[in-house]
């Protein structure tokens, strides 16, 4: 279903639209990349357990990017291996640089969520040890990059998307490829892998629709095997 560059946003309604799509849909952004809407709905409140239990013992914070920008995005991590940006690369730390402390515990309703969306997506087995955590607010955007500081190229990524809504941008393997548009809503998880996994793909700058339980902030967490 190679979808147009605007139709999903009408197939499945405005960013406007309260409620996000419909659960239980799944949108196909590839031949092994997939949005499985409302998939995390059941486990919100475990979910945000486990983020706040995660930001208690490694705050979010804006990270530098290799040509010395400061991310709009503030990040964290949880898990074996935690995801780090400053001047000099990107790169997986099995400590958090800020306290020297190990990364925090990967909840336990992240990795079993993370295991039934693989599953539903083709990836039967997957065993996350990584865990980038991501927080937008109004104006925060991801440009357009892509995930390969994995060791294991063969396991997929799940994402979970909390919060307000946002645009993903879904390109090619060249950064110059067009980009599909779909919107991510409180509750879609999304995973890729095989073909799609190198895919370059980032995040529109966030429009300020508060979301009732989350307010004026997007949470986003993907699950990875990074060792
Ligand atoms: C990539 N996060 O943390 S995840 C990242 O919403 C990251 O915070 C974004 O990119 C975020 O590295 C996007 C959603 C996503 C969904 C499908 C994909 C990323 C994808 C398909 C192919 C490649
Ligand atoms: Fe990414």
């Amino acid at each position: 279903m190679p979808a147009g560059p605007s139709a999903n946003l009408e197939l499945f309604g405005s960013l406007d639209a309260p409620g996000g799509a419909a659960p239980g849909a799944q949108t196909r952004m590839g031949r092994q990349a997939w949005i499985l809407r409302g998939l995390a709905l059941p486990v919100t409140d475990a979910l945000l357990r486990g983020v706040d239990e995660v930001l208690r013992q490694a705050p979010l914070r804006h990270m530098l990017t290799p040509g010395g920008r400061r991310m709009s995005v503030a990040l964290t991590n949880c898990g074996a291996l935690g995801w780090t940006s400053d001047e000099h690369g990107y790169r997986y730390t099995r400590t958090d640089p800020l306290s020297g402390n190990p990364w925090p515990a990967m909840p336990a309703a992240f990795a079993e969520l993370a295991r039934l969306a693989a599953q539903r997506a083709g990836f039967a087995g997957f065993e996350p040890d990584a865990c980038p955590l991501n927080r937008y607010e109004p104006g925060s955007r991801l440009s357009l990059h892509q995930d390969r500081n994995e060791r294991d190229m063969d396991a997929p990524i799940v994402s979970v998307s909390l919060g307000m809504a946002a645009v993903f941008l879904f390109g090619g393997h060249a950064r110059t490829d067009p980009a599909q548009r779909h919107p991510l809503f409180h509750g879609d998880v999304a995973v890729w892998g095989g073909v799609d996994r190198l895919r370059y793909h980032g995040v529109l700058p966030v429009k300020d629709r508060p979301h009732p339980v989350l307010g004026s902030r997007r949470i986003n967490f993907t699950l990875r095997k990074a060792g």
